[in-house]
């Protein structure tokens, strides 16, 4: 087993991983900038590195300070948490150019599902259903309008590099197939350096669920459930349960088999995510891969039981996983998480930095907080602005709801703008507590 690892992340995510290390015997080295350098994590670690200034480029993000303070403290893996390096290919390279353990998957799996045309191809190989449309990579025009013409408007261009809904087009009239493809390819090579496109047919009001996956160096392969991210504004997750309300006993099973097939067929190792658009019949399509730990992670803890940094931790020391002989997994009552931004509702959710003057944590059974806040703490502008994230758990939906309902009103922080006040008008609306919900429930029930 590790004896030290370096934890190359911040805030919430990066106690919750410290909390595992713990929990297992494992030293941890936390890194920081100096605009973290009062927080808990930093104060949770064994041993803290500053890593340079509050600008993640010249901190969380700089891999050569990141290895520098792995090896001068003797860590032997490095856990990226989400975000920043964690689906960084060169970075788990790096890792492993230096002896270090990246806690995450191959660099190869990485890039394999980084690229989105790819991904697609490799699933459409291996039998996971993917959203009719082209194989991998659209260059021409004319190539667009075959695919289109086969598959019927509206489609949907994405871009190859893309991911998490930046640069996508949608295409509802054959007389702007070829704009919208120029200006797709325009936009995709401004973005990312890389113009490459393809297209899919448009599935219209879909839902968003995503299977959790562990997979470890022995064979073992094992689906955690789903999680319904539906409920997004502007591709940001404000809320996500599980189960999906969405998904009965039969299509979970088949989710669950198609997720691990995409898994095998990558030889995947780690805890990962498909994600999986649901159509109003019941059918489903392969979105994206992601090769990380989410933020959303705890919903799946919740119905399963299962410790997944701890999973993560065990398969990255080259252990079998602890969990393998409980699967298939099914879920155990229901779990909400509401992430709390420090975002102001009222006004576009714009960010909301400042210093927490009142903080008390909601508690009593069903109740799990994930935060690194206390009063006194800053609320930087330098990064995202989650700053909690409150999962509820309950015997079934209707009491996670009543139970997330008690918490958010018993959670009280002042000095900032919360998401707290909006996620309570969420659980009001008829729409949510029917589990009508659909990526664009944000903008027809609350108008936001
Ligand atoms: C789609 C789609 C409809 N049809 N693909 C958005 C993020 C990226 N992962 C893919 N996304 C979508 N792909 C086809 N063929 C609708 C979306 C989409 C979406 C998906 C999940 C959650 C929220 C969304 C919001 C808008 C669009």
């Amino acid at each position: 087993m590790l004896k030290k690892i370096l934890i190359a992340n911040r805030g919430e995510i990066a106690l919750r991983i410290m909390r595992a290390a713990r929990e297992m015997g494992i030293k941890t080295v936390a890194v920081y900038s100096t605009a973290d350098k009062d927080t808990l994590p930093v104060r949770y670690a064994d041993e803290a590195v500053c890593i340079g200034p509050a600008q993640a480029q010249k901190s969380y993000l700089q891999i050569p300070s990141i290895i520098a303070a792995a090896k001068n403290t003797g860590a032997q893996a490095i856990h990226p948490g989400y975000g920043f390096l964690a689906e960084n290919a060169d970075f788990a390279r790096a890792c492993a150019d230096n002896d270090l353990i990246f806690i995450g998957p191959a660099a190869d799996c990485i890039d394999r599902m980084g690229d989105k045309a790819s991904a697609r191809s490799t699933m459409m190989t291996c039998g996971v259903p993917t959203v009719p449309g082209s194989d991998g990579v659209v260059d021409t025009v004319d190539e667009a309008r075959r695919f289109a013409d086969e598959v019927g408007y509206p489609v949907l261009i994405k871009a190859s590099a893309g991911g998490g809904g930046k640069g996508m087009r949608e295409v509802h009239d054959p007389a702007n197939l070829e704009s919208e493809f120029m200006a797709a390819r325009a936009e995709a090579t401004a973005a990312f350096g890389n113009g490459d496109v393809y297209l899919e047919k448009l599935v219209l009001r879909p839902r968003h669920v995503e299977i959790q996956v562990l997979a470890d160096d022995f064979g073992n392969r094992v689906a955690l459930c789903e999680r319904d991210c539906s409920l997004q504004r502007r591709h940001q997750k404000l809320l996500e349960e599980a189960p999906s309300p969405a998904l009965d006993e039969e299509t979970r099973r088949a989710m669950g088999v198609a997720a691990l097939k995409a898994v095998r067929a990558v030889d995947y190792r780690s805890a990962g995510t498909i994600e999986f658009l649901l159509d109003h019949d019941g059918s489903f399509y392969f979105m994206e891969m992601n090769t990380r730990v989410q933020v959303e992670h705890p919903v799946s803890e919740c119905i399963t039981g299962v410790d997944i940094i701890k999973e993560q931790l065990r398969i990255a020391s080259g252990e079998p996983m602890s969990c393998a002989d409980r699967a298939p997994f099914s879920p155990y009552g229901h779990a909400i998480e509401f992430r709390i931004n420090a975002e102001d509702p009222e006004h576009d959710f714009r960010p909301c930095p400042g210093t927490i003057t009142r903080f008390e944590l909601p508690a009593g059974p069903g109740v799990r907080v994930e935060s690194y806040l206390e009063p006194g703490a800053c609320i930087s502008p330098y990064y995202d602005s989650l700053v909690a994230k409150l999962i509820v758990w309950g015997i079934d939906r209707d009491e996670a709801i009543a139970r997330g309902k008690r918490a958010l009103h018993e959670f009280k922080i002042e000095g900032i703008k919360t998401t707290i006040p909006f996620h309570l008008s969420v659980l009001e609306k008829k729409a949510f507590c029917a589990g009508k919900v659909y990526t664009d429930f944000i903008e027809t029930e609350m108008g936001a």
